[in-house]
């Protein structure tokens, strides 16, 4: 989890190599739409990357899980030209790589896929294969990976948008990371290793609901804690009923949504939550904990930042509890059906 800053500077360096064929490839075809897709983690990277690459692209984009595109191709995809990004550490999830072997035969779609291993067969299944040796990991458990598999799909996006300031923005990313950890790591660890919570809510919107996803995963694999991920003004909707005194909130914050955000928090408050809000220019929320970053980041660019704070609060819950954070209950590193 730590290392992340250096893995996202190796995932930046790598990809500089491979920026004019990946932009050929978008070249060659006017795609309509491009969907993105994976399992678990990689999914909700793709939730992430589908928001970010429609805004900057333009380009109609849209996340569904590896399973949809496996049993129902057709349904899923509906617009000719279409390209499926599938993201996949191991390369080698079983939905994945039939869902990619379906719309090949099919003659459905052209595919990209972004993986950790080069002999896996979603890198040998794709048109353009990315890959990103570096991201393995021995920990069932995907951290960097995830970061920075959507680093390099917010990358791509840059590049087809030729957004420059963007990707100067990304371009800091490995130094603000490095400089925030300490803190991040500080808080963290005094969350997660505070027990009395014992159900743990995610709150993020539009593309940071993908990210909520993300570290609801990560506490409820490592810990086996009770944990959800809503959009946080859906969670006004009903959700909100379940909050009491035994209920933390982490609320991924954006500039974009902050109008909304501060009575959403009064209630959470008021009904007894602890709260914890992640975000820049925090100083008007009044909160339990706040962990702020430095401001002057689109809420694009910043989405990575929250991540190791979220997973270092599963961390140390684990440790807490006694368990061993990389091997969670039940789960294989490769899910094959
Ligand atoms: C996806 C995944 C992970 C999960 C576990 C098993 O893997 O389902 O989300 O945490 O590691 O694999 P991959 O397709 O990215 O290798």
């Amino acid at each position: 989890i730590l290392r992340q800053p250096t893995t996202w500077e190796n995932t930046i360096r790598s990809l500089d190599g491979e920026r004019e064929r990946i932009k050929a490839f978008f070249g060659e075809t006017a795609f309509r739409e491009v969907i993105f897709t994976g399992c678990g983690t990689s999914y909700y990277l793709s939730i992430v990357a589908a928001y970010h690459f429609q805004e900057q692209t333009g380009i109609s984009a849209k996340a569904v899980p590896a399973s949809d595109i496996m049993l129902h191709p057709q349904s899923v995809i509906t617009k000719l030209p279409t390209l499926v990004i599938g993201a996949s550490r191991s390369g080698d999830t079983s939905e994945l790589v039939k869902a990619l072997h379906e719309v090949q035969k099919r003659g459905l779609a052209r595919c990209l896929t972004v993986t950790g291993n080069p002999e896996g067969r979603s890198a040998r299944l794709a048109d353009c294969p990315v890959i990103l040796p570096h991201i393995r990991e021995k920990s069932v458990v995907m951290t960097g990976s995830f970061t920075s598999m959507l680093l390099t799909l917010q990358m791509i996006a840059t590049w087809i948008s030729e957004d420059k300031t963007h990707l100067q923005e990304l371009h800091q990313l490995p130094r603000l990371g490095e400089k925030g950890l300490l803190e991040a790591e500080r808080l963290a660890r005094n969350l997660g290793e505070d027990l009395r919570f014992d159900h743990i809510v995610y709150l993020g919107l539009g593309a940071y609901f993908g990210l909520a996803c993300e570290g609801m995963l990560k506490m409820k694999e490592m810990t086996q804690v009770f944990c959800e991920a809503f959009n946080p003004l859906e969670f006004r909707h009903g959700p909100i009923s379940v909050i009491r005194e035994r209920c933390r909130v982490f609320l991924l914050s954006q500039l974009s949504t902050r109008l909304y955000e501060r009575d959403l928090v009064k209630d959470l408050s008021r009904y007894g939550a602890d709260v914890v809000v992640l975000g820049e220019e925090l100083g008007d929320f009044s909160v339990d904990h706040k962990l702020e970053f430095p401001p002057g980041l689109s809420d694009r660019s910043r989405a990575l930042l929250y991540m190791p704070f979220l997973q270092l609060t599963a961390y140390y819950r684990t440790l807490r509890m006694g368990l061993n954070p990389d091997r969670p209950r039940n789960l294989n590193p490769v899910v094959v059906l």
